[in-house]
């Protein structure tokens, strides 16, 4: 089954996908066990409009989308490396990757196979912040602290809205929904 995704990555790295059909966020994690944690990253991307997509084949109705992969470092080295390998060319601007453990190797190792691509990772566990920041000089990666999901995906959003307005407004609309829960709260605790 791993060795079809990986010819099915190859493939659609090779095909010249149109922009309308390639999800801008891609999302790889571990393990199924991170799908809570990583959780928060839908959760933004959601707010902010994009739509997963669940089914390569079928056509994207939003604008704005993003697909998900669980890819193990360890146990799928193969996968981590032909996601990583044919994300720019199968279209994807930003990786959103996220693994837990003492060995997050994940987050690491996509960065530098995507490169340059950006990949922003996050720590399932605090124990795995060190991996994913271990990196060294010359290979870079982005990274939010342990379980910081939510974050992971908004600052994906904020590279990408350099290129799409519609994206920024989104964000500036977020923020300023933001101040507007803090306004209401101080309004109930000082009447
Ligand atoms: C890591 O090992 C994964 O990212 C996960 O956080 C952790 C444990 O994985 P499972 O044993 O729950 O599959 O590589």
């Amino acid at each position: 089954a791993v060795q079809s995704i990986v010819d099915d990555l190859h493939a659609e790295a090779e095909r010249d996908r149109p922009a309308a059909d390639t999800p801008e966020v891609g999302i790889v994690m571990g393990s199924d066990s991170d799908l809570d944690t990583m959780y928060g990253a839908y959760e933004a991307l959601t707010e902010l409009g994009f739509a997963e997509v669940t089914d390569r084949e079928d056509p994207l109705e939003a604008r704005y989308t993003f697909e998900t992969y669980v890819v193990s470092a360890h146990r799928t080295p193969d996968l981590m490396y032909a996601y990583a390998e044919t994300a720019e060319a199968r279209g994807i601007d930003v990786i959103i990757a996220g693994a837990g453990g003492k060995s997050a190797d994940l987050p690491n190792m996509t960065a530098s196979i995507a490169y340059p691509l950006p990949v922003v990772g996050v720590p399932v566990q605090e124990k795995s912040v060190n991996s994913v920041l271990g990196m060294p000089t010359g290979a870079p990666i982005v990274a939010v602290d342990a379980g910081k999901s939510f974050n992971a995906a908004l600052s994906a959003v904020q590279m990408l809205a350099r290129e799409h307005d519609q994206l920024r407004q989104r964000l500036v609309d977020y923020h300023g929904s933001l101040q507007a829960g803090v306004g209401e709260v101080s309004r109930d605790l000082h009447g």
